[in-house]
Parts: structure tokens; C-alpha cells; sequence
């Protein structure tokens, strides 16, 4: 039998004290079915120091995120309140490992259909959107990791900021998208980079989410990945990301 407590407590060490943890997949033979059975035990170690779940992000659903972590399966992790920073506001990099940030499309959700259920009618399925900045932080040193090793670990979940909301625009599959850093474009791309378009992420998100038992609520913010790979965040640095016709998302990095 698998500790899950033990990798959970490993890898809430890590995250808590901000030192980065070896990979523990391979050593303790953790397969994608029980990494998510860690995740849910790692994230309930906040939920139990009083965080409230407000959400779920996708991860790897770009082929530029793939690459960039050598993973290439699609994941998704859980988003709590404590990870929120308001548009514009600070996140303290010193209490992370080596984060990175990325540029995200968020959707409000609403009414979602069963788990398993495709999301026919996306119009009802989500209320509003907006872009948004995910840092991502993996709790594995040199951030390195293999695919139940990144679920495991809450697929690096460390914050996020979302814009001001949108109504749900007639197409999302070809927006542009920026990532800006001090005022510099440091990565382009297009919402199409999001599986061809980021609402086939809240399918997918239903669908795998749904195989564990998790729906998602009506309230729910949702990230549907990075359209382009992540960039260090550095203390002092002013990152704001920039979709077309959605606006921005923007935070400074204190240290
Ligand atoms: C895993 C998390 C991926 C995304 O948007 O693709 C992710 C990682 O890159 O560490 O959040
Ligand atoms: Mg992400």
C-alpha cells in the first residue's frame, strides 16, 4: 500500500518551507490514479489549515507547455482562495521555490453539465472570462518531474491573478496572446495554442476532473493552461499577460 500521507506531508513540506523536494513517483511506485489520490490529500492539508477550494486549472494543454516540461499528457490540479491575488497586486516570490509564470485564460463557471458529460452548451456553462497570470511552482527540485510526480504535486498550482471578467465573446479559438515582463513581450501565442481552443479544456476538465469524483460549481474559477511555455519569476519583475479582446491580468513580484 502506498503512504499517501507520507508524499502528501513531503510534498506540503516543500511547498510550506519553500525548499524543493526530490521526485517520489518512481521510488514509491505512484501510478496517475494514485497521484491524484495524493493531490487530493496534499490539498487537503490546506483546506484543513482553513483555505477554501475555489476552483481547478488545467495543465499541459498547449504543445509549447508539453515541450517545456517533457510531459505530454493533459492534467489538472485544484485552485484554493489562499492562492488569489487580486489584478495588480503582489505575490511574494521568497516564499516560492523557483516559479515561473504563464499567461492563462480563466473562465467564471456556472452550470455545468454531469461529470462525464460533454459541455454542449458553453454559453451556460460558463458566465463570464477573463486572462489571467498562473504561477507555477513546482515543489520538485531543478522542476523536474514525471507525470504522477506533477499531478501528485498539485501540477505546480502557486497562484494566480485573474482580469476583470468579460462576457463570454462569440469565438475564443484564435485570440492573441501576450506574456509581458517590465513592459517587454517575453512570449506569444494564441488561444487556438489551448487544445485548438481553450473551451475543449472545460470538456476535458469535466471529463477527467469527473473521473475522480470532483464537480466543479457553479462560482468556480477555472484555468484552461498556458497557451505559451512559462518564464522565471523574478523578484521586482512586473508580469502581465494580454489576450486579445479579453484584456489583462497583471502582478508585481515582491521578494
Ligand atoms: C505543470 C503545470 C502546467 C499549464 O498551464 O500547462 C500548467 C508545470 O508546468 O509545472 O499549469
Ligand atoms: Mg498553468
Amino acid at each position: 500500500m502506498t503512504d499517501l500521507a507520507a508524499l502528501a506531508d513531503q510534498l506540503d513540506e516543500a511547498a510550506c518551507t519553500g525548499i524543493a523536494t526530490p521526485q517520489l513517483a518512481a521510488a514509491a511506485g505512484v501510478d496517475v490514479d494514485t497521484a491524484y489520490a495524493v493531490q487530493e490529500e496534499l490539498v487537503g492539508r490546506r483546506l484543513n489549515r482553513g483555505e477554501r477550494l475555489v476552483g481547478l486549472k488545467m495543465g499541459l494543454t498547449s504543445r509549447a507547455k508539453m515541450a517545456q516540461v517533457g510531459v505530454d499528457e493533459i492534467i489538472w490540479g485544484r485552485l484554493t482562495d489562499a492562492m488569489h491575488i487580486d489584478d495588480g497586486g503582489t505575490v511574494r516570490v521568497g516564499e516560492f521555490i523557483h516559479p515561473r509564470a504563464e499567461p492563462e485564460v480563466a473562465f467564471l463557471l456556472d452550470r455545468l453539465p454531469e461529470p462525464g458529460e460533454p459541455v454542449t452548451d458553453f454559453a451556460s456553462a460558463v458566465r463570464a472570462v477573463a486572462p489571467a497570470v498562473e504561477i507555477i511552482d513546482s515543489r520538485y527540485r531543478d522542476f523536474t518531474f514525471s507525470l504522477p510526480d506533477v499531478i501528485a504535486d498539485n501540477c505546480s498550482a502557486a497562484a494566480y491573478v485573474v482580469g476583470a471578467w468579460q462576457p463570454v465573446p462569440d469565438g475564443l479559438d484564435n485570440l492573441g496572446v501576450l506574456l509581458e515582463v517590465d513592459g517587454r513581450v517575453v512570449q506569444t501565442g494564441s488561444t487556438a495554442a489551448i487544445l485548438g481552443d481553450p473551451r475543449r479544456a472545460l470538456t476535458e476538465g469535466v471529463r477527467l476532473a469527473g473521473r475522480y469524483g470532483v464537480r466543479m460549481r457553479a462560482g468556480w474559477v477555472f484555468l484552461a493552461g498556458a497557451a505559451t511555455a512559462a518564464v522565471p519569476l523574478k523578484p521586482g519583475a512586473h508580469v502581465r499577460a494580454v489576450v486579445e479582446s479579453l484584456g489583462t491580468a497583471s502582478l508585481k513580484a515582491a521578494p
